[in-house]
């Protein structure tokens, strides 16, 4: 690979760190992951300022003494944005935006346009256009202040500036277009349950990987189809993406695991999960994680090697609280073992069991996969059915013997969502 090349196409920026809480070292880390987003982005960090203030400068987050400076270093590098950590109102991204001469994007922005670019799916597409047109909304009025009120006020329509008109104008077209996004993502999510059913009756278990982005997920899932009977499949052309990359998964992928001796699942690779991901994008993609929200086992997958994975764990956590997931069993997977150098000792974790895995070298793995067919075997599997007003003894037998997470009275019966002991979820899929 030839560096000097391979740089000379990433585009020059400049990061800017505002701290306008206590703690240094967590500062440092989120400016750090600010880098890795940017190279994610094919952006090369030419520099970068910070300040501390204990409030965001109104005018232009940073203070105008130190945008003068941002300003000096922009030209210095020749950096062509400058990308901030934090989230810029649209007036102090525009003032910003007057000192410096060159675009300011904010994290969420950054966040976007590596999803924008990384996605591949007609759905994912959908999604991220969807989350930009969302993010959008709100800053339209900075875009067309230069155009001024050009009328007098009074409130009526037609006293309005045409920068008003225009931002009303666009408003409009973008809440359309949002709209025909929801309506078309929820087509695709009706397919997508339509296909989930039918995996759901051939009866395989089901496994998600969840975890913060470059935890290492996609490298277990391809571990394990490594391990798959090649009988079965050529695995490697099922393999997926996997790169020391921020958010290098953007689609879910669900691929059969076969490996002999074993019980066949099914494993679903999904998007990495960030710390303060902007809510729409989450929102966004909640039809791709429903992936999640029908399994049957969540492994969260940690990078152990890095010393920042408690906070992954937590933030991986709150995301999954938020999905809505609470009944499902969950594995601890600390990844990267082979990174380490100390003692693995396991953590207790009130939720689920933990494992020291390497992807890598396979260490690990077939603890890992003993304690996933013990949950099989325990029969949690998750099932869905409508059961009919008149079978009431079916609904108390789901109720004694299953944990219920989602009840609904429909037409047709009650709707039923729960992990249930595998002779039950078996009688009810057979129903
Ligand atoms: N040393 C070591 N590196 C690993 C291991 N597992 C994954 N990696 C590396 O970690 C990086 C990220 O791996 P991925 O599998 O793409 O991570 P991911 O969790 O799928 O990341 P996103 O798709 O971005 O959410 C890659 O460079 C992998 O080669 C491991 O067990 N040991
Ligand atoms: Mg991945």
């Amino acid at each position: 690979m030839n560096l000097e090349e391979d740089r000379a196409e990433l585009i020059p920026v400049v990061t800017a760190g505002l701290r306008t809480w206590e703690d240094e070292e967590e500062f440092s880390r989120a400016m750090e992951e600010l880098e890795s987003l940017c190279e994610a982005c094919d952006l090369l960090v030419a520099g970068t300022i910070t300040q501390a203030l204990p409030h965001p400068d109104n005018a232009t987050w940073l203070g105008s003494g130190k945008a003068l400076e941002l300003m000096y270093l922009v030209r210095g590098t020749e950096a062509e944005h400058v990308v901030c950590l934090g989230n810029l109102s649209p007036a102090q991204m525009k003032n910003l935006q007057k000192v410096i001469e060159v675009p300011v994007w904010d994290r969420t922005n950054l966040i976007l346009e590596i999803f924008s670019r990384r996605a591949k799916t007609r759905e994912a597409r959908l999604q991220v256009e969807s989350a930009y047109l969302q993010y959008m909304l709100p800053r339209l009025s900075g875009m067309w202040k230069h155009l001024g009120r050009q009328s007098g006020g009074g409130g009526s329509r037609a006293n309005k500036g045409i920068g008003e008109k225009q931002i009303e104008l666009d408003r409009r077209q973008i809440s359309h277009r949002i709209n025909e996004l929801r309506k078309e993502l929820k087509q695709i999510e009706r397919t997508r349950d339509v296909q989930r059913g039918g995996r759901r009756r051939d009866g395989f278990p089901h496994v998600a990987l969840v975890g913060y982005t470059n935890a290492g997920k996609s490298s277990l899932m391809n571990r394990l189809l490594h391990m798959s009977d090649p009988a079965s499949g050529n695995q490697e052309n099922k393999k997926v993406f996997e790169k020391d990359m921020l958010f290098a998964t953007l689609d879910t992928s669900v691929r059969k695991i076969d490996i002999p001796g074993r019980k066949p699942f099914l494993l679903s690779d999904t998007v990495g999960f960030i710390e303060n991901i902007p809510h729409d994008l989450i929102k966004a993609f909640r039809s791709t994680l429903a992936e999640v929200k029908y399994a049957d086992v969540i492994l969260i997958v940690m990078d152990s090697s890095d010393p920042h994975h408690a906070m992954h764990k937590k933030v991986t956590e709150d995301t999954l609280r938020d999905l809505d997931v609470s009944g499902i069993p969950r594995i601890y997977v600390y990844n990267k073992a082979d990174l380490r150098d100390e003692d693995l000792t396991v953590e207790n974790h009130p939720g689920g069991d933990s494992y020291y895995i390497s992807a890598h070298t396979g260490y690990g793995i077939d603890d890992l996969l003993d304690a996933m067919s013990g949950l099989f075997k325990s029969g949690s599997c998750m099932v869905e059915v409508c059961i009919p007003y008149t079978d009431g003894n079916m609904l108390s037998r789901i109720h004694k013997e299953g944990e219920v997470i989602e009840e609904r009275f429909e037409e047709g019966g009650t709707y039923i969502r729960a992990v249930c002991p595998a002779p039950l979820a078996d009688h009810l899929m057979r129903k």
